[in-house]
């Protein structure tokens, strides 16, 4: 017998140290305030196919041509995955099999392009992703990058300079997509640049899928060649990666994965992947993500009312970037500060960061999580409330202490699964 967080009889009598440590994560989970925007609560029935016996089968190749006999469930599985992704996105093309989405990357950079081929993409500290090109990560190493950012003035996309360094650079591929932005992305204007200087365009929504899916963020499968994701985020599956694409790219997209960068799929993942894309196609999904919308923006609100600067002026989405050089504090010190009273979000680099990125001088809150917990408007004021405090105050131990514990029961009314 498992309990809700997936503890077992079988854990408790092989590992019992691994057992306390499973114990100590889902009280942590259970009584924090989640803000980390990339991070969501998989549904019991998500975590299931997760840690199902799909774990035990070798499945390398795609349905039907498979490298290994005994494959015909692993296929049913995989099939359906595709085919309700297909459906949530109206996608062409659809490969489930990433193990992440800095692979389902990579698997699109090694579909059309070879090494040294120019990639333009948004700079990590303006809101991109390491996967985009940053010089530490496999895509600055083996492209040349280009970046653009957002614009000093509004704090938005520039696409006008985003047009002029594709006409100067002419890049085989143009980047889209962030995992800082709290704006909407025009994915029909990014088609537009990559068209006129005929690049691919790859459109990265791993953030803001769920929120494409239900119609709630403008898609860019009518515009972009390649579409990436993860499935852990808005998406609310298991972690892991997924990439969308036209047909006719559909041999070199997924060649480029298997054999190309990944071996054996990960089959009970693929499993769950399916679940979350069925969840995904609810219509309780929908509510969810309007939802997410609806705490972002009154979340974004009270934090503008307690004195904080927020990147762009606020958000279209589930996430909002706090720069903090106003109140002369550093991301880390405030993530610190932050979870020391049990919430918990991120140090983030803001645009024209001058901080190293483990320092700062931004934080990073979302709301898909504590949407999934039930939280709502009231919710989203307290919060704000006491983030002002603890930020801006200088609470005492006693104030510190009651904040932990009105954290603490603030969850305790929104139990986790
Ligand atoms: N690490 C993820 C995020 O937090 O946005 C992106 O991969």
């Amino acid at each position: 017998m498992t309990n809700t967080h997936g503890i077992g009889n079988h854990i408790r009598e092989v590992d019992p140290e691994i057992e306390r440590i499973l114990e100590r994560e889902w009280e942590r989970q259970q009584y924090k305030i989640n803000l980390i925007a990339s991070e969501n609560y998989a549904s019991p029935a998500v975590r299931e196919a997760q840690g199902c016996i799909m774990t035990n089968k070798y499945a390398e190749g795609y349905p039907h041509r498979r490298y290994y006999g005994g494959c015909e469930w692993v296929d049913e599985a995989e099939e359906l995955a595709i085919e309700r992704a297909k459906k949530l996105f109206g996608a062409e093309h659809v490969n489930v099999q990433p193990h992440s989405g800095s692979q389902a990357n990579m698997a699109v950079y090694f579909a059309v392009l070879k090494p040294g081929d120019t990639i333009l993409s948004m700079d990590l500290s303006h809101g991109g992703h390491l996967s985009h090109g940053s010089p530490i990560s496999f895509s600055g190493k083996l492209y040349n990058v280009v970046s653009y950012g957002v614009s000093r003035d509004t704090e938005r996309i520039d696409y006008a300079e985003v047009e002029a360094l594709a006409r100067e650079h002419r890049p085989q591929m143009i980047v889209c997509g962030a995992s800082s932005y709290p704006r909407e992305i025009d994915f029909k204007a990014f088609a537009e640049i990559a068209e006129d200087v005929g690049a691919y365009l790859l459109a990265d929504i791993a953030h803001i899928a769920g929120m494409v899916a239900v119609g709630l963020h403008n898609s860019p499968i009518p515009h972009a060649d390649f579409v990436s994701t993860t499935t852990h985020k808005t998406l609310r599956g298991p972690r892991g990666g997924m990439v969308m694409c036209r047909e006719e790219y559909a041999k070199l997209l997924d060649k480029a994965l298997f054999p190309g960068i990944q071996g054996g799929p990960l089959m009970h993942v693929i499993a769950a992947k399916a679940v979350a894309l069925k969840e995904a196609l609810s219509p309780e999904f929908a509510e969810y993500q309007r939802r997410i919308l609806d705490n972002a923006k009154r979340l974004a609100q009270g934090l503008i009312q307690g004195g904080f600067d927020l990147v762009s002026g606020g958000t279209d989405n589930h996430l909002m970037l706090v720069d903090l050089n106003s109140i002369g504090i550093t991301g880390k010190e405030a993530e610190e500060r932050l979870s020391e009273v049990g919430i918990i979000l991120n140090k983030n680099t803001i645009p024209f960061e001058t901080r190293k990125p483990f320092i700062a001088s931004g934080i990073r809150l979302g709301t898909p999580a504590i949407t999934t917990r039930g939280f709502g408007t009231a919710e989203m004021d307290q919060i704000a409330e006491w983030v002002e405090h603890v930020l801006r105050g200088k609470p005492s131990k006693e104030e510190k202490l009651s904040i932990l514990e009105g954290v603490r029961e603030m969850c305790a009314r929104y139990p986790i699964w």
